[in-house]
């Protein structure tokens, strides 16, 4: 990071993943480190201008798990370390600040890592300015709907639902089972619209220039399935290059400018101007509906 103005190669979400991993199975780390990084590089809370809810509730949790293993005689000794309260109390109010009216916290896909940020926090804020159902109700919601299906978004809302959240996981030193867990992204065929009606939609990839094209694809198909149509048009200008994450494909290249950790670029993908809160194999597209793929820092 020091060599890197300050960014992590990775991002600040893993870092505190990372410290969370130290911290639960009594790895070596620096408690004052710790409360240095999260504190002095703030800027790594945020993507392009804007409060990345995720990051800040997982470096609460992070936090938090560091807090408890601290004595009062460390803390009375290192004044840093009277850090990691006041940072955990900013984080929790930027969370608390990004709340909408039906309950989620930032969008859908943060609203279970910050309730579990929410869960330990509890003496940061005071009872009356969270409404837990509500965001539960909402949730409960978006899942009937299918919203969840993708495995990763499961795995960081099953703990809240269960009341519980990553401080509570333990290292087991037998898990049965797993060998055989078959962890698959299909969605059953009765999800998807009716897939003989085609709609159109308008697709631009976005460097400097636009680059337009209009695109004919089943009722019921994914922003990847638009990508690919305009690429078997135009193979120079809309070929793309994508790897697979554990959220699914995630876009790497399009007209081989690739995304860079090492200059915080990467591909972002947006409808109507507004950018979407998930990936290209998992967004529905709709009839005329105005899709874009935008090289962008964060
Ligand atoms: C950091 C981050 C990014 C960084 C990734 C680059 C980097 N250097 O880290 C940036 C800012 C570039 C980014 C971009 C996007 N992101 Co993002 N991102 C995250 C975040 C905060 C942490 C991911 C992480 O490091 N996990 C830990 C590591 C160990 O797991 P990992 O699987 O190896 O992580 C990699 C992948 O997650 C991948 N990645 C990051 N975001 C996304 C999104 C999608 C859809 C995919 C397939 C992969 C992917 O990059 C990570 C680092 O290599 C998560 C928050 C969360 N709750 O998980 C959101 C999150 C995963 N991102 C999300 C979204 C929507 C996007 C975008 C689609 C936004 C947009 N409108 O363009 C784009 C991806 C577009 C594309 N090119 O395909 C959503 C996904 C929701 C969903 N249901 O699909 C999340 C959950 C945030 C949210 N609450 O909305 N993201």
């Amino acid at each position: 990071m020091k060599a890197h103005d300050g960014n992590p190669l990775t991002n600040f979400y893993q870092l505190g993943l990372d410290v969370l991993a130290l911290c639960l199975f009594n790895g070596s780390y620096s408690a004052t480190e710790v409360a240095e990084f999260f504190n002095h590089y703030k800027k790594n809370y945020y993507f392009g201008g804007q409060f990345s809810v995720d990051t800040g509730a997982m470096a609460v949790l992070a936090l938090t798990c560091v807090n408890r293993s601290l004595t009062n005689e460390q803390i009375k000794a290192d004044k840093n370390l009277k850090k990691i309260d006041e940072l955990i109390s900013f984080l929790v109010e930027k969370i608390m600040s990004e709340k909408k009216e039906n309950g989620l916290i930032g969008n859908t896909f943060s609203t279970g890592v910050a309730m579990q940020a929410l869960f330990v926090s509890s003496n940061y804020y005071n009872e009356s300015e969270w409404d837990c159902q509500q965001t539960l109700d909402t949730i409960l919601q978006e899942i009937s709907q299918g919203v969840f299906n993708n495995p990763t978004a499961a795995a960081q809302i099953l703990p809240p639902l269960m009341g519980r959240t990553y401080l509570d996981v333990e290292d087991c030193p037998y898990v049965s089972g797993l060998d055989t867990f078959n962890i698959s992204n299909h969605v059953p065929e009765s999800e998807r619209s009716n897939s003989s009606s085609l709609i159109m939609v308008y697709y631009s990839v976005v460097i400097n220039e636009t680059y337009s094209i209009n695109v004919t694809v089943p009722n019921g198909s994914v922003f990847l399935d638009v990508m690919k149509a305009a690429r078997k048009k135009n193979e120079t200008t809309f070929g793309f290059t994508m790897e697979q994450s554990s959220w699914g494909p995630y876009i790497t290249s399009v007209q081989g400018l690739y995304a860079n950790n090492n200059k915080r670029t990467y591909w972002e993908l947006l409808s109507d101007g507004k950018a979407l809160s998930q990936g290209v194999g998992s967004y529905v597209v709709h009839e005329e509906e105005n899709l874009e793929i935008r090289w962008s820092t964060y």
